[in-house]
């Protein structure tokens, strides 16, 4: 009895662990970046929010990690997956002052 009630808050705890695991966000409001450095574990994703009244365009063209989102309308948000470990930079095709860099580790 108190064996299957131990393992029963084992499967709890760790059910409610992942579930509370959320992506670090990261905004673009004022065409700027909320951080200009972010780091995640590799698998990790991150949540780009576009809280403008414009479309931004993120990309990166680092090798082994392009990606293109294409016109991101404002009030929505992307999650991007890193797979790749190192420094990735992220910047918005529309605006080219908009530049960040994500730091991805193993
Ligand atoms: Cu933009």
């Amino acid at each position: 009895m108190h064996k299957t009630i131990a393992f029963a808050l084992v499967v709890l705890t760790g059910f409610s662990a992942g579930a509370l695991a959320a992506n670090q966000m990261v905004y673009q409001k004022g065409r700027v970046f909320s951080s200009e450095n972010v780091s995640i574990k590799k698998g990790d994703a991150l949540t780009f929010v576009n809280d403008d009244s414009i479309p931004h365009n993120l990309m990166s063209a680092t090798k082994g990690s392009e990606f293109n989102l294409g016109s991101q309308a404002p009030g929505t948000s992307t999650d991007v997956t890193f797979k790749e470990a190192g420094d990735i930079q992220v910047i918005c095709a529309i605006h080219p002052r908009m530049k960040m860099m994500v730091k991805v580790t193993d």
